[in-house]
């Protein structure tokens, strides 16, 4: 792996989004995501350059046990399974879009739930990736729908103990699950969620609301991948809340001003109604909305 390579750690409790995060930065479903316990191995995603698609699976000795050259998700699924595998490297050449194109050079480490008491290798992995990455940042995602959980305490606890000065950036994701009649708008999440993290030590965390699934969809629209009939729904749905309230999430953002400012300008368009629905141009502004433009400036910026 090339020397200048920046590592970005993903870490979570069991079906936050890591994995869905990591499928909408990438643009498409490589990593298998679910709401069962999904991810059981910890796999490296590196976005290259000039590089070809590449992936290898490791045994827990450390010796490659597959190889290939293609990138197909059902291996994925298969390394993800298999007991002789215990992690995998992944390269995939960047797609020419700006977000891709700007990941190129870094690698997203995708690392299990650490609170599965049905496997205890989930926690052991996560904790080993900890420790193999000291100085690499952490991206933490936080699920809106649980926020506040001892499960993720004890996560974010165990990450202190082992390297208390690890750098960590909080994605709140599932904020499109959050039912703005009962009150649960994203500006008081953002401020719940600050109040937690206060509490287990980490004071001013920057807090972007995301919405990983709806991120990848518009992603794999943008990359021509055809939609099933949820995603359109779903898609559909949450592009009809984006017109009405453009900037809502990038308000709610516990992040610098100057980044809120670069989304805010892009999204001012559609305020003034100069998008056609579902142009690509719409398409790009609903990406910065997700929060997945904020949350990719961040991590870069610290990694
Ligand atoms: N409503 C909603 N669901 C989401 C969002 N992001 C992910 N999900 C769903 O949440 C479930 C879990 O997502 P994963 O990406 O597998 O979560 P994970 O953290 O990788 O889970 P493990 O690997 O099992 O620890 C899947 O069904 C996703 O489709 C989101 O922004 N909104
Ligand atoms: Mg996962």
């Amino acid at each position: 792996m090339n020397k200048k390579t920046k590592f970005i750690l993903v870490a979570a409790s069991m079906s936050a989004g890591k994995s869905s995060l990591i499928n909408a930065l990438l643009g498409k479903e490589l990593l298998p995501a679910g709401n069962e316990a999904t991810t059981a191995k910890v796999a490296r995603i590196t976005v290259g350059a000039k590089a070809k698609p590449s992936a290898k699976a490791y045994s827990h000795s450390g010796s490659i046990v597959a190889s290939s050259n293609t990138l197909c998700a059902e291996q994925m699924r298969t390394w993800n399974r298999s007991d002789e595998v215990s992690a995998f490297d992944v390269v995939i050449p960047h797609s020419g879009s700006k977000l891709h194109s700007m990941l190129a050079g870094y690698t997203l480490i995708d690392t299990p739930g650490a609170n599965n008491n049905r496997d205890d290798r989930h926690k052991e992995q996560f904790i080993s990736a900890i420790k193999a990455y000291p100085k690499s940042p952490i991206l933490y995602v936080l699920n809106a729908t649980q926020l506040g959980t001892n499960d993720d305490a004890e996560i974010i606890r165990t990450i202190r103990d082992i390297n208390p000065r690890q750098r960590i950036i909080f994605a709140l994701n599932k904020v499109d699950a959050l039912d703005e009649e009962k009150g649960e708008n994203a500006k008081h999440y953002v401020s719940l969620a600050s109040t937690y993290l206060a509490n287990l030590g980490y004071y001013n965390a920057k807090i972007i609301p995301l919405m990983a699934q709806s991120a990848l969809i518009a992603k794999k629209s943008l990359n021509q991948i055809d939609l099933g009939r949820t995603e359109r729904n779903i898609l559909r749905t949450e592009l009809e809340r984006f017109r009405e309230h453009p900037f809502h999430f990038n308000s709610a953002a516990a992040v610098p001003q100057v980044l809120k400012k670069n989304v805010r300008k892009r999204l001012t368009k559609i305020s003034k109604g100069k998008m056609t629905e579902m142009s690509r141009e719409e398409l790009h502004a609903f990406v910065d909305y997700t929060g997945l433009s904020t949350v990719s400036s961040l991590i870069m910026d610290v990694a």
